[in-house]
């Protein structure tokens, strides 16, 4: 066969395998095939998961409406919950892990696929700016417990303590009933419920179109020292990709982390999804691996498109988000599979 053949072959051949993955990628074939949802006139746009994101997207829109960065608008909005007492899931009063010390897990992306994270930090209240000094500072991603603190301190953070005396209660009497066996407890997914653990994750396109990401938790209560959850992973609880959207999460971290929850939702609205429709499939894919529908987990994810369209999904209900546009400040409840 001549070269020329050859290559036509080639090509026709890998242009065949190409459209054949591309449809194994997409599922049936027939999708994506949902309408667009939710879609907010013109830039910039913040949201965030759960009701409290509100009071935080305020914030950050102070940033974005000066035509600020994303990146910086998220920073400073994820700072509100952090510095709340009565937040018990996110920074100063966050409940503790089963060792009674508060550990705090952070990320931060921006629109240069630039990323930093910190883990299981102790003492220090702003772990999303630390997280953003590990991504601005450093030639790392990623720092983890007192690796995380000596760069803090080093950097100008202070040290404090982060257990309120509400948390610290509430950890003493955990103790007693469950004798220092961690648990993926149900109450944390009932809304108003005994251990409701609800991280902030926040995504923002600026003015001119670019897009940030953090998310910021205490994690998962009275968790074993050392648990790391998704939320300070990238990809997992986090992922920010400037030409197509954002995303983040909510819930049980291990089922984030399994399913690369973040970075699927991204990799979903890539492929032509609409952010809902993309949360929508993650939470299908969690399911996948807890068939049955299991009452004692929820994930959530919530995602922001190029286009400034945005959504979330869950797998139970409760799962909310806050929204602030040009045109619109509303929570809004997630719709969810059961
Ligand atoms: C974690 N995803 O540490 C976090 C906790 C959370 O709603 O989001 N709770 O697993």
């Amino acid at each position: 066969m001549s070269d020329r053949r050859n290559f036509v072959k080639r090509s026709f051949l890998s242009s065949a395998a190409m459209l054949a993955g591309s449809r194994l990628l997409a599922g049936s074939g027939n999708e994506p095939q949902e309408k667009k949802y939710n879609t907010v006139k013109g830039k910039p746009i913040v949201i965030s998961t759960w009701d409290f994101g509100k009071e935080a997207n305020a914030v950050a829109w102070e940033v974005l409406e000066k035509y600020g960065r994303a990146v910086d608008a998220v920073e400073a909005g994820v700072k509100v919950p952090e510095a709340d007492p009565f937040n018990q899931s996110v920074g100063y009063g966050g409940r503790p892990d089963r060792d009674g010390r508060v550990t705090l897990d952070a990320c931060i992306m921006d629109e240069h696929g630039g990323c930093g994270s910190v883990m299981a930090l102790e003492h220090i209240v702003h772990a999303i700016s630390v997280a953003r000094m590990v991504m601005d500072k450093t030639p790392h991603v990623a720092l983890v417990g007192d690796g995380a603190l000596q760069f803090a301190l080093e950097n100008g953070f202070h040290k404090q303590n982060l257990l309120t005396k509400k948390s610290e209660e509430e950890w003493k009497d955990w103790l007693k009933t469950h004798e220092y066996n961690p648990v993926k407890n149900i109450e944390n997914i009932k809304p108003g419920g005994k251990h409701n653990h609800d991280t902030i994750g926040m995504l923002a396109m600026d003015a001119h179109g670019n897009l940030g990401g953090a998310c910021t938790t205490s994690g998962m209560a009275f968790k074993m020292h050392g648990r790391v959850g998704d939320s300070p992973i990238i990809g997992a609880g986090l992922y920010v990709d400037n030409e197509v959207g954002a995303a983040t999460s909510s819930g049980l971290g291990e089922e984030v982390i399994r399913t690369v929850g973040s970075h699927l939702v991204v990799e979903l609205m890539r492929m032509g999804y609409s952010p809902e429709g993309a949360c929508k499939k993650a939470v299908e894919r969690v399911l996948r691996y807890n068939p049955g529908n299991p009452r004692d987990i929820q994930v959530g994810f919530l995602a922001l498109n190029k286009h400034g369209e945005y959504g979330g999904y869950a797998l139970q209900k409760g799962f909310s988000f806050a929204v602030r546009g040009l045109s619109r400040e509303e929570v809004i409840e997630a719709k969810s599979l059961t």
